[in-house]
């Protein structure tokens, strides 16, 4: 610090930046990638020869369309199928278009902290899908979920594509699927995807492509921090590096200091200095097999019902019960 008088911490962000940036080693959120440059970046990201996840996940949406839409089928009252994080709806259309061409009585409620993102899906719904009643909700995924339990006496099925619980490390990843347990009820069900231990050459290609796009999606959390805290960051001097771990199935990304210097961020008041080859970690992309999943479901009160896998079995969707 470089002022007498604290600066007032008015934001999750500032403060989060505060604590990593003044932490050892330093750390930064990697929910914080996602601003509207973030949320482009990741775009890309998925349409990359190099990152199988999102292909794989939509190879298992398309071959197991009726597998997938029967097992999700309720009684005569139908069912909400409540998507939580679903970005453009890409993989979830495939879905969609058979419960719809199936007269499946069901709603579909997509669930994003971005009124944009929701506009935007919804929109694009309307559109290519006429029939599918959307009915969208913005908020955080436990609050909109409160609110859903509060008035829909429904089936639920939640679904979380894309492995995201995967950047979550396993303790806060129990938190969360115990969370969503709370608020489903016997004959609930969450269908949810997790990227698979695999060949680690495979897993470091995926989080460290020859375009670039990925050090560019972590170095937006520098780009932002400029943004919006008032920093001077200059990110040609950070080099992204990512480390898989086969015998945890942790892969880490790291910004690395390539020289020896200082940057301020103004509305801190915060200089922070880097030494040569410092690193500030990212982000965790968590990689499963079976037994760590049944071992995260044990733990947070669920079971597994069914799985769905790719025919490399490099992606997984499982779909659990209470
Ligand atoms: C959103 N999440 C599941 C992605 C992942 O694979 O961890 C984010 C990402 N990071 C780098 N590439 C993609």
């Amino acid at each position: 610090m470089t002022s007498q008088t604290p600066p007032i911490i008015d934001s999750a962000f500032r403060r989060d930046v505060l604590n990593g940036l003044t932490h050892y080693p330093k750390y930064l959120y990697s929910k914080y990638i996602y601003d509207e440059a973030g949320d482009a970046l990741f775009q890309q990201i998925m349409e990359l020869p190099e990152y199988y996840l999102t292909k794989c996940e939509f190879e298992i949406l398309a071959t197991h369309t009726a597998e997938i839409a029967n097992a999700f089928r309720g009684n005569e009252n139908g069912f909400d199928l409540i998507e939580l994080g679903a970005g453009d709806g890409k993989k979830t259309k495939i879905l969609l278009k058979y419960l719809t061409e199936n007269n499946f009585n069901f709603v579909y409620k997509p669930i994003d902290i971005s009124e944009n993102a929701i506009d935007k899906l919804s929109k694009a719904l309307t559109e290519e899908i006429p029939e599918v009643q959307v009915d969208g909700e913005k908020g955080e995924y436990f609050e909109v979920l409160e609110r859903l339990q509060g008035f829909t006496s429904r089936k639920k099925v939640i679904m979380v594509l894309g492995s995201n619980i995967g950047n979550l490390l396993h303790d806060r990843a129990i938190e969360f699927l115990s969370k969503l347990n709370d608020t489903m009820s016997d004959e609930d069900m969450l269908f949810m995807g997790f990227d698979q231990k695999k060949d680690p050459q495979r897993i470091l290609d995926a989080y460290n492509d020859k375009t670039g796009v990925t050090a560019a999606f972590n170095k937006n959390l520098l780009v932002r921090i400029n943004k919006e805290l008032g920093a001077n960051f200059d990110v040609s001097k950070f080099k992204h590096w990512e480390r898989y771990d086969p015998e945890t199935g942790t892969a880490k990304s790291f910004l690395v200091a390539t020289e020896d210097h200082d940057i301020y961020i103004e509305t801190l008041d915060l200089k922070v200095h880097f030494d040569i080859w410092e690193t500030i970690h990212t982000e965790i992309s968590q990689k499963y097999d079976d037994k760590v999943v049944q071992w995260l479901a044990e733990e947070s009160g669920l079971r597994i019902e069914t799985t769905f896998a790719d025919p490399k079995n490099y992606y997984k969707d499982y779909l659990f019960r209470k």
